[in-house]
């Protein structure tokens, strides 16, 4: 008898199966038994009479939730089942039993999600979570697929570093041995840019640290970024791949992760209309149509969650922004040549009030400049010596960007919060479980 995942059922209509999993939900009726498994896959309904498979049914009855099991019977179509396929059970066999005493803590009704946080290494068995990690490791693998498609080389960027990338307040300190202080990374950048000097066109993809205090429902302490990096591109080519890799993402995920998407009860119409080009507009317009919107910013000022919110929701893709102040963007960006008061600097703002995924533009390419913004930020020109040396050492002008992954993956699920969208959140009060 085939072994099959829930996922596949639909391929053996009318057959035997095995299918290995867990007892979800337990629905008992007379003498009949509507069992629900789930196998990660999927979760399929179960139906058992006492009467046809006594064996099978008292092996079943009374079971706990999530007790671990193995059931062996015919797939059979029926469109009152949830996901239209049921399976006939004549064999059970209990793996292991959930003792009655410690009954299964989630129960299929609304908690608390500080309890649900709490209990994070089971709450991702439930259907909606488990699709959401689904569809994040499919955002995952397209968007490697693309970086690998367009001939980008992964080249790792180290997590211990001796200096802060995006600005000094938000670092995390380790002891470093003895007398040496590192940081956790912020963003590995730096390093691809020395990279890319040796390979040309390289990204990294990885783990990075915010000792951020904010509390929204857009931070995380520890989240994942993949950062693209390549010699000789200007700003404008970096904004073409990025439109090209978050419609690529999305795209894949639309196509692949199309049960997931129902799951997660995401309105994938909204996902469909993410093609290139996506919008473009500079920071100066920025300004005006808030203005015009009546939100009080004025020249100068950054964006925050609800200046993003409003730029991004007269589009029905992610728009990009470009040619921010340089007073507000970070020590590395190259001023616009027209009007040195503007970065070459851009974001891409989601939809639907997801905010800004992506950062990124050109890199100051010039050895005097640099160290003249090392100096106005305060930054250790010590510890930034190698990284002085890539334009020591035949700098040329070369772009980049980072996409944070939670960010992406919270708006294509539509989830409310990103801390649903990583296995294991780690957040200003939480670094359990
Ligand atoms: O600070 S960024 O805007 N830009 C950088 O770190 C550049 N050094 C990247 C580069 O050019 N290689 O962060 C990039 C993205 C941002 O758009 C968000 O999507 C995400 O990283 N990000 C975060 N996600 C979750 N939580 C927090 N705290 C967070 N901070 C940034």
């Amino acid at each position: 008898m085939p072994v099959v995942s829930v996922q596949d059922v639909a391929r053996y209509d009318g057959q035997e199966v095995t299918l290995r999993g867990w007892l979800y939900n337990l629905r008992e009726s007379g003498k009949l038994l509507f069992p629900i498994f789930r196998d990660g896959t999927g979760t399929i309904q179960g139906v058992v009479s006492q009467k046809d498979q006594p064996a099978a049914f008292e092996a079943l009855r009374g079971l706990t939730q999530e007790s671990s099991i193995i059931v062996s019977g015919k797939i059979h179509a029926d469109p009152r089942a949830p996901g239209g396929f049921e399976i006939q059970i004549r064999a059970v066999e209990v793996v292991r039993r959930v003792p009655d005493e410690t009954p299964y803590p989630i129960q299929l009704k609304e908690h608390g999600v500080d309890f649900l946080l709490d209990q994070r290494h089971l709450w991702i068995r439930t259907p909606r979570q488990a699709a959401i990690l689904r569809i994040r490791a499919e955002a995952i693998r397209a968007a490697r697929e693309y970086m690998d498609s367009q001939g980008y080389i992964l080249t790792d960027a180290p997590i211990f570093t001796p200096a802060a990338c995006e600005g000094t307040t938000t670092l995390f300190e380790v002891q470093y041995f003895d007398d040496e202080k590192a940081y956790l990374t912020q963003s590995g950048q730096l390093y691809v840019e020395a990279t890319a000097m040796a390979l040309g066109k390289v990204y990294t993809f990885g783990p990075t640290f915010r000792a951020e205090k904010s509390k929204t429902r857009r931070h995380l302490t520890e989240f994942w970024m993949l950062e693209p990096e390549a010699a000789y591109a200007h700003l404008e080519d970096i904004m073409v791949l990025a439109e090209g890799l978050v419609s690529h993402v999305v795209q894949s995920v639309l196509k692949s992760r199309a049960r997931e998407l129902e799951t997660v009860g995401r309105d994938c119409s909204k996902l469909a209309s993410v093609i290139p080009p996506f919008p473009r507009i500079t920071y100066d317009e920025a300004v005006r149509i808030l203005q015009e919107q009546g939100k009080s910013v004025k020249w100068g000022d950054d964006f925050g969650g609800d200046e993003e919110t409003v730029l991004s929701s007269t589009y029905d893709r992610p728009v990009m922004v470009h040619r921010y102040p340089t007073a507000i963007k970070a020590f590395y960006m190259q001023p616009d040549a027209e009007r040195p008061e503007l970065a070459l600097g851009f974001d891409v703002l989601a939809p639907e009030g997801y905010g800004e995924i992506i950062g990124g533009g050109e890199r100051i390419a010039d050895y005097d400049l640099l160290v003249k913004r090392l100096r106005e930020h305060n930054l250790p020109e010590k510890a930034f010596s190698w990284y002085l040396d890539l334009r020591r050492y035949g700098g040329v002008p070369h772009a980049g960007f980072g996409l944070g992954l939670e960010r992406t993956v919270a708006w294509i699920c539509g989830t409310e919060h990103i801390r649903e969208v990583i296995p294991f959140p780690r957040m200003i009060y939480r670094v359990y479980p």
